[in-house]
């Protein structure tokens, strides 16, 4: 036992070496600005690395998938599954957080308006913010619609997801739409 124990024990201080230098570089102070955080004036960006220092990339908003969902803030947005198209549509328009607003769903199926059976939309945000379900009651044309009223995150973020559901010719349906909320004008 004893002879097989020292390249053990090398093995072993060959891999606490590299754990700490990992945790060396991981509390590098390049690491520790990160964008997003407040900016004042005298913080300046990092200065551009030279040619061929490979930099690592932060993760950004833009690269989240949430950004890739269709925005029905300021203009009605449609997601297309297979045969079937859902266009969300939002009045008034960009809505305004704490007041009734009207959400209005097309259904089409093979290009002619179809019903959403059992139709409804639900909201969320990154963070929980409570139940917001509604039914989507048929209208005329193809439209289902529910009225609305969502509160303005205390955070900040005016961002909400809209997820509409059902059944089209008994089929079940799901789209994702994403929003961003105006936060009211304060009161005189
Ligand atoms: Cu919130």
């Amino acid at each position: 036992m004893a002879r097989t124990s020292r390249p053990e024990t090398l093995v072993g201080f060959l891999v606490l070496g590299l754990i700490l230098a990992g945790v060396f570089w991981v509390r590098s102070p390049s690491w520790s600005a990160r964008p997003g955080s407040t900016a004042t004036a005298e913080r300046q960006p990092a200065p551009a690395p030279s040619a061929g220092q490979a930099v690592p990339v932060p993760p950004t908003a833009a690269a989240s998938p949430e950004e890739a969902l269709p925005d029905v803030t300021v203009e009605d947005a449609r997601v297309d599954l297979d045969n079937i198209q859902l266009t969300l549509s939002v009045s008034p328009r960009p809505p305004v957080a704490f007041s009734k607003k009207r959400f209005r769903v097309r259904v089409t199926s093979g290009g002619t308006s179809a019903v959403l059976e059992g139709g409804r939309i639900s909201f969320e945000m990154t963070m929980p913010m409570g139940d917001h379900r509604y039914t989507l009651l048929p209208d005329q044309e193809g439209w289902h619609e529910a009225e609305v009223v969502l509160p303005f995150c205390k955070s900040g973020n005016p961002r909400w997801f809209a997820i509409v559901e059902g059944s089209v010719d008994g089929k079940p349906v799901t789209a994702r739409f994403r929003v961003d909320l105006t936060k009211p004008s304060p009161a005189a």
